[in-house]
């Protein structure tokens, strides 16, 4: 899953995909390059930031989806947690929620089961604008465990059809390095939930807690991808990237090695 931000402050690369037209060469280049899916993004939710206003999370990713909508076949994900956005998202051509806060807004998963579009269901310990401060678990993996199933059971209740529904760790979100590592080594044990998993460490800041020399995000490609492939060794079914060529050869080269 190829990572198209369109917000001004993404930790990694904010501003960088400036309108419709660079979101679609983008796009362009990360089907060609072999994403299978395309997450389009506008309200960063990294450590520290604030929620954006709806008019403008709409205003940044509806020309987007629209312009890369005629250029590329690929699936869109929207990544949002506002409602109204995902159900504008999806008149728009967009066929996936991807919510990191797991369609716990207001009418969300009412919203989610009307639309019957897939849904991917994040774990986060408390809000990004906090959530690294102090992120506290007894036993990480059995909490995200506990917390996706209740998750999914309640989307399943609402009226999502269960193989529409997709789990994430959330990694990053409310979790120091050693909560990150415990849920890498416990991604079996999340796939035993029975559904599929996304997983996205690329660019974070636990590769710069582990090679302090990688202080820029632009800067942890390798980070990236040991992660991107050790995820994939443990079952995960889609990797969420910003950097599509590179993951998709180290992918391929590992499946070779087989
Ligand atoms: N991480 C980010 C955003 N959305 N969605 C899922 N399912 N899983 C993730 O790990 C995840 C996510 C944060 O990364 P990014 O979009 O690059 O940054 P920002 O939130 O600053 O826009």
């Amino acid at each position: 899953m190829g990572i198209i931000n369109l917000t001004p402050d993404s930790f990694s690369d904010g501003g960088v995909i400036a309108g419709p037209a660079a979101a679609a060469e983008r796009a362009c280049r990360m089907a060609a390059e072999g994403a299978d899916w395309l997450d389009v993004g506008g309200e960063s939710t990294r450590p520290g930031s604030s929620p954006a206003p709806e008019a403008e999370e709409l205003a940044r990713v509806l020309p987007a989806i629209a312009a890369v909508r005629a250029r590329c076949a690929l699936p869109l994900s929207i990544d949002t947690r506002k409602p109204s956005v995902a159900r504008a998202a999806m008149a728009a051509g967009a066929t996936m929620w991807n919510d990191v806060g797991a369609l716990g807004g207001h009418g969300a998963l009412e919203t989610a089961a009307e639309l019957g579009c897939h849904v991917v269901l994040m774990h986060m310990q408390g809000e990004p604008a906090t959530m690294q401060d102090q992120p506290r678990y007894e036993n990480v993996v059995g909490e995200v465990i506990a917390f996706l199933d209740q998750r999914a059971q309640a989307a399943m209740a609402a009226g999502v059809a269960r193989e529409r529904i997709w789990v994430d760790p959330g990694i990053g979100f409310g979790k120091t390095l050693a909560h990150n590592l415990a849920l890498l080594c416990g991604l079996g044990e999340i796939a035993a939930l029975g559904f599929p998993l996304v997983f996205g460490a690329s660019r974070k800041g636990m590769i710069r807690t582990i090679d302090a020399s990688a202080g820029e995000p632009g800067d942890r490609l390798g980070g990236s991808i040991a992660l991107a492939l050790q995820a994939a060794r443990a079952g995960v079914a889609m990797v969420r990237v910003h950097d599509v060529r590179e993951t998709v050869q180290a992918l391929k080269v590992q499946a070779a090695l087989a």
